[in-house]
């Protein structure tokens, strides 16, 4: 009986180790390998590979060329892949209260303290069956980007790209709005088919469509919001030390927000260099432009899910 419990005390110990095998996520990003929304997602991805030998790490399947951009919330809430980098206008077919992010007046370190990302993480397991990771782009607004010139903040008469995030604003100024991912904006522009596009103020240059571009409104509105998703079946087969490796990484990424406004201040002197023109609405037209945002923003995520709207209102300001 002893000799059989030593023996069996040693099997234990010789699996017990083999047993916490090293696992591999599959991830996508929404954002093309090397521009401005998928850097920080790539840099992630380094992170966890480098610190997370023998317990999990992360094969990157690619951007838009292995997933295109409005199909990556449905791969990962269905488990096509374990991971996704992507900003929620692109899965609003999966998670229509998405939209609202962009919303946030806040650093996700506030909504960590203030019980947003509670909101929005729960929201997001019970309504997509992923885990939100964490979230980059704080401290980034979107602009107007154009190939003629206007005058005030009306848009009538414009054919404008845009996505969710865009659209309400857009279309109470005026605007007609054509839905298109970002591998679709060079054509258009060069064919004509738009007269300008929605896009935050980094990565137009990482895109070439600079060549295409002649103007960008400001000032900017609302904030970039960019996801790390994970598939919640696999987020829940992880172990404790796998799952508190992914949320090291995410708070590591997140501290690196703070540069946002560096990068910001060269994107606009490159943006300018490459011959785009800014043009700096009136106080009047910027009051009316910001206004417009703001009421078409949370108009949109009233009517898609008033509760949640409200949640948000409560903690997505300081
Ligand atoms: O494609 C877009 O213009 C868009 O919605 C977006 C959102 C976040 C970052 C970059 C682009």
């Amino acid at each position: 009986m002893k000799k059989l419990t030593l023996i069996a005390s040693a099997c234990l110990l010789l699996t017990g180790p083999a047993l916490a095998q090293e696992t591999t996520l599959r991830a996508v990003s929404g954002f093309a390998t090397g521009t401005a929304f998928s850097r920080p997602y790539e840099a992630l991805v380094q992170w966890i590979n480098e610190n997370g030998k023998g317990v999990l790490q992360i094969q990157s399947v690619g951007g838009p060329e292995s997933i295109p951009p409005f199909e990556v919330g449905n791969a990962v809430s269905s488990g096509v892949v374990d991971m996704a980098n992507v900003t929620a206008a692109f899965y609003t077919n999966v998670l229509p209260e998405g939209d609202a992010l962009k919303l946030a007046q806040t650093t996700i370190q506030q909504q960590r303290e203030n019980g947003c990302y509670e909101a929005v993480d729960t929201l997001h397991q019970d309504k997509m069956n992923v885990k939100y990771l964490g979230r980059t782009g704080d401290g980034v607004n979107f602009h107007l980007y154009l190939t003629k010139p206007i005058e005030s903040a009306d848009l009538s008469g414009l054919t404008i790209r845009t996505t969710p995030v865009y659209q309400a604003m857009f279309e109470a100024l005026g605007a007609t709005p054509v839905t298109t991912a970002p591998g679709d904006v060079y054509t258009a522009l060069e064919r004509g088919t738009i007269d300008g596009y929605g896009w935050p103020i980094q990565g137009v240059l990482d895109l070439g469509w600079d060549e295409q571009t002649n103007y960008r409104v400001d000032p900017g509105f609302y904030q970039v919001d960019v996801e790390i998703l994970v598939n919640l079946d696999k987020w829940e087969s992880l172990t404790d030390e796998q799952r508190a490796l992914l949320e090291e990484g995410m708070a590591w990424l997140e501290e690196q927000n703070a540069n946002n406004a560096e990068l910001n201040e060269k994107e606009r002197a490159a943006q300018a260099e490459a011959g785009i023109e800014t043009i700096e609405l009136s106080e009047e037209a910027s009051a009316t432009w910001l206004q417009a945002a703001q009421d078409a923003g949370w108009e949109s995520a009233m009517a898609v899910n008033p509760e949640f709207a409200e949640t948000l209102q409560g903690c997505f300001q300081e």
